[in-house]
């Protein structure tokens, strides 16, 4: 049957993501509705080879929707995707709205796929955060042959993360300090300014001295994982990259680890790819990703005084796996199940 879908935030930088893998991957729709805020009402955008208007959300009507994506942050989300899912589309959030509601499945399909055998009651799945899906893509299959218990993630996360305008603050600062000397003014994106700095401070403060960022992490993970008693914690630190999070995770398990076994068994993992060579064969960098519909592993070490214990170089596409390519992965099961 025809299939309608909008896309609320289509002029963001996830937005425009997801416009791009739909042409990469032959999404078949019949009918696309590109919506954003009214400032951006009229404008025109080109998504596979056809010319659309962008709408207003405060005069969208999602009546006509099968399938509707919001990644127009959690404030746009919660005023709107409930309305929208009583409608009856099938909303993909990608804020942090929703996510740890217990009625909505916060899905990565590589992972917990499963929870998209039938429809949530209220209509809405929830994309996880950035950070947190690279991290349980290369745990899970650790977790099922050697029990984690514990795991430690250290971030370096992209400008993208803080959307275009977060790109946009971090090239016009390193050409103010390139060609003045001098550091830009912030403008607020980033608290203070990102270019040649390292930020340890994403999103807002919480009472517990670590930031809604760090905590999502710990909580996400846990709800993925299934693991209500994982510990968890985090540093999230923004670093004057323009896009691809990178991220440092230690994690200790009830069996020990074999570095040949983990090696083998991340490359077996759906998705992801393992760099074991020497030298910069090694690692992945986030400016030089090879494929950027992979995850990619490197640094794979066990502690030699703990073999318990072990760390993993993971680097991800933030705006493709972490945020667009896992919604649309999570569209394609959800079609694939009937879903809609
Ligand atoms: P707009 O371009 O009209 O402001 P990014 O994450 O790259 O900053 O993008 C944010 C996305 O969210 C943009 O598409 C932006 O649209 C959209 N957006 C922001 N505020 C609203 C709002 N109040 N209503 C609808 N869309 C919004
Ligand atoms: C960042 N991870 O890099 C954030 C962006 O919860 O979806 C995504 C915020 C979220 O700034």
């Amino acid at each position: 049957s025809a299939l309608r879908i909008a896309v609320v935030g289509a002029t963001g930088a996830v937005g425009e993501t997801l416009l791009a893998l739909f042409s990469e991957r032959q999404l078949a729709f019949d009918a696309l509705s590109l919506v954003a805020s009214a400032r951006s009402a009229g404008r025109t955008i080109v998504a596979r080879g056809e010319t659309y208007q962008v709408e207003a959300l405060e005069r969208f009507d999602f009546s006509g929707i099968d399938l509707a994506f919001f990644s127009a942050g959690s404030a746009v989300s919660l005023q709107w995707a409930r309305a929208a899912a009583k409608q009856g589309a099938l909303v993909i959030d990608n804020t942090s709205a929703f996510r740890m509601d217990p009625r909505t499945p916060l899905v990565v399909p590589q992972v917990n796929g499963d929870l998209l055998r039938r429809r949530p009651e209220d209509g809405i799945v929830a994309n996880p955060n950035c950070a947190t899906i690279p991290v349980v893509r290369a745990l899970a299959p650790l977790d099922r042959r050697y029990g984690v218990r514990k795991i430690v993630v250290s971030t370096y996360q992209a400008a993208s993360g803080a959307g275009l305008t977060g790109m946009e603050e971090l090239r016009s600062g390193a050409r103010a300090s390139l060609s003045e000397e001098r550091v830009e003014p912030s403008s607020g994106r980033f608290k203070v300014p990102l270019a040649f700095n390292v930020v340890p401070s994403i999103d807002v403060m919480q009472g517990s001295g670590f930031t809604l960022e760090e905590q999502k992490i710990v909580q996400e993970s846990r709800k993925i994982l299934g693991r209500d008693d994982l510990l968890v914690s985090a540093t999230a630190v923004r670093v004057p990259v323009f896009n691809g999070h990178s991220e440092a995770v230690y994690f200790e398990c009830e069996a020990p680890l074999d570095r040949a076994e983990i090696v083998e068994i991340l490359r077996g993992a759906p998705e992801i790819v393992v760099h074991d060579g020497e030298g910069a064969a090694g690692f992945p960098t986030p400016r030089f990703l090879p494929d950027p519909d992979r995850v990619h592993v490197g640094r794979i070490r066990v502690v030699p005084d703990n073999p318990h214990a072990g760390w993993l170089w993971l680097v991800t596409d933030n705006l493709r796996i972490g945020a667009a390519l896992n919604a649309l992965q999570i569209a394609e099961m959800a079609i694939a199940h009937d879903l809609l």
